[in-house]
């Protein structure tokens, strides 16, 4: 139906609705989900289109593997100014996920390595199964990251980590993976698609002004001044109470008919 969601799903990223959750899958797995340039396009192209009914996303790869990083096959004859453009037009892929309409939730086994970990790094959650392992080879391939992964790998394990891992070519596993904040949730093998598909189904039925807080409010606040933070948060959080939608939850809750916060 959707010329543009159709070339994408040719070059490998295909796009299929689960309710309100869009479900965007990697397709190249004889290649381990390497992204080439068709694949980067693919996935700008998909969440710069996500259907309006989208409540949130989930991305998975299929195969053994979430995604081997940068096709390296494509690097061999770049030069420096190609170079510059190429990792730029990740930059703009990966903000597309990370800066869309709605919260994308990440489905991770097997390797969630170089550029796949900067993909997953661009995801909002999580969720891994006990295949997964993470690494940033890029550093005994005698490059760099490129694709955002300087600026949010930290963010999520600190940059001692992650001069570690590309220093020395350190693998985390699953369960070391969660413990230093790759993921969120660790989950059996094979369960994380569907574990990541549950997560979407219950953000999707937020109020919209709270996903685009977390999503859009969130991120710049870490990096502004305490003094802007906390402004922001008081204009950003003042808008969404105002919303219709917020004052018929508050309202719900006070008469009885909304869910208590459970212990888990
Ligand atoms: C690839 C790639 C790739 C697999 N580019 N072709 N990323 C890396 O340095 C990771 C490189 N890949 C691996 O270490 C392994 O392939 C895996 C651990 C991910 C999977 O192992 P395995 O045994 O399941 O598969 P395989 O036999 O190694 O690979 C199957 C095929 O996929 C094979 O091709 P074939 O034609 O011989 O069948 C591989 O060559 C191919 N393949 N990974 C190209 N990455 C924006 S900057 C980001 C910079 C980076 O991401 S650098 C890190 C790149």
């Amino acid at each position: 139906g959707n010329p543009i969601l159709d070339r994408a799903a040719a070059n490998g990223v295909a796009l299929e609705m689960q309710g309100a959750v869009a479900v965007v899958r990697l397709c190249r797995p004889a290649k381990r989900n390497a992204l080439n340039d068709g694949l980067i396009e693919a996935l700008r192209d998909v969440f710069q289109n996500l259907p309006t009914e989208a409540g949130a996303a989930v991305i998975h790869g299929e195969g053994d593997h979430f995604c081997a990083g940068l096709d390296l096959s494509e690097l061999k004859e770049r030069d420096a100014g190609e170079g510059i453009h190429h990792s730029r037009g990740w930059h703009v892929a990966l903000n597309a996920v990370e800066q869309g309409r709605v919260p994308v939730v990440a489905a991770l086994h097997g390797a969630v390595v170089g550029g796949g970990l900067e993909l997953a790094s661009a995801s909002h959650i999580r969720v891994a199964d006990e295949s997964t392992f993470y690494a940033l080879p890029e550093g005994t391939r005698g490059i760099f990251v490129g694709g955002g992964g300087s600026v949010r790998v930290p963010k999520l394990i600190g940059a001692a980590r992650m001069t570690d891992m590309m220093l020395t070519g350190r693998v985390y596993n699953a369960q070391d993976g969660e413990r230093v904040g790759f993921a969120q949730y660790l989950v059996p093998t094979g369960s994380a698609l569907p574990k990541a598909i549950e997560l979407a189904a219950r953000i999707a039925t937020n109020a919209p002004l709270t996903n685009f807080a977390l999503m859009h409010a969130l991120p710049r606040i870490a990096e502004q001044p305490a003094d802007h933070g906390f402004f922001t948060e008081a204009l950003i959080s003042s808008i969404a109470q105002s919303a219709p939608e917020a004052k018929a939850r508050v309202r719900a809750f006070l008469e009885g008919k909304a869910a208590k916060v459970q212990k888990s």
